[in-house]
């Protein structure tokens, strides 16, 4: 029997979702994009509805990531000894602990932002010098422990209030970033989905100078 496009459009979402469940909190969607912006120009209609669909199943594959964070960044950190939460692999690098102050002070930043679209678009959004915040804030002398719960709660209360979202269009709204120009709540979705992950790599690399120079050591 020959297939309907209906039918292949099914299919061809199906090994979407396929390859997506591999990819949940490990996001590479180059392909994907690429094929959903070429879906989305199609003048089928139905590769159009796929196009919309794929769009749908990304964003909640990204919420679901976004809520998991806190649990992903737990899990991660349990690997680095704490005796070397503020080994500094360089002068110009971060430590493990000023790390974890950072996603939290960016989560208070990212928490007030995202309720900025949601009440607000069209305002500025605050950008803020993170570099400058660890430095004149010191963030050796806070609490990693405090920084966590806090994250934690942050975190939550946002994934709680995006999660329900039905109307398509709250995903469009801009606000005004002053350093990269018109932002959307898409975009800020991306780029807090990526945070943590990103940051869990960066210490990660930290960790590995801190064996590697010790395992020297050692061996002199
Ligand atoms: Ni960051």
């Amino acid at each position: 029997m020959k297939k309907s496009k209906r039918d292949i459009g099914l299919e061809i979402l199906d090994g979407i979702r396929e390859v997506r469940s591999f990819k949940v909190g490990e996001i590479d969607l180059s392909t994907y994009n690429f094929t959903r912006s070429s879906f989305l120009a199609s003048e089928d209609p139905i590769r159009q509805e796929t196009g919309k669909r794929m769009i749908t199943m990304d964003r909640s594959a990204k919420i679901e990531s976004y809520g998991n964070a806190h649990d992903y960044l737990l899990t991660a950190i349990e690997k680095f000894p704490r005796e070397m939460w503020q080994y500094r692999p360089a002068a110009d690098e971060w430590t493990i602990h000023e790390i974890i102050v950072h996603i939290t002070d960016s989560e208070v930043n990212s928490y007030v932002r995202c309720r900025r679209f949601l009440a607000e678009p069209g305002q500025p959004l605050m950008v803020y010098d993170e570099m400058g915040w660890a430095r004149a804030l010191d963030y050796h002398s806070q609490s990693t422990d405090d920084a966590l719960a806090l994250f934690k709660w942050l975190r939550k209360m946002s994934y709680d209030l995006i999660k329900g979202i039905e109307d398509e269009s709250v995903w469009s709204k801009e606000c005004f970033h002053p350093e990269s120009g018109l932002m959307t709540m898409d975009a800020w979705l991306d780029t807090y989905e990526r945070h943590v992950r990103e940051h869990v790599a960066q210490m990660e690399g930290v960790y590995e100078r801190y064996v590697a120079e010790n395992a020297g050591k050692l061996m002199v």
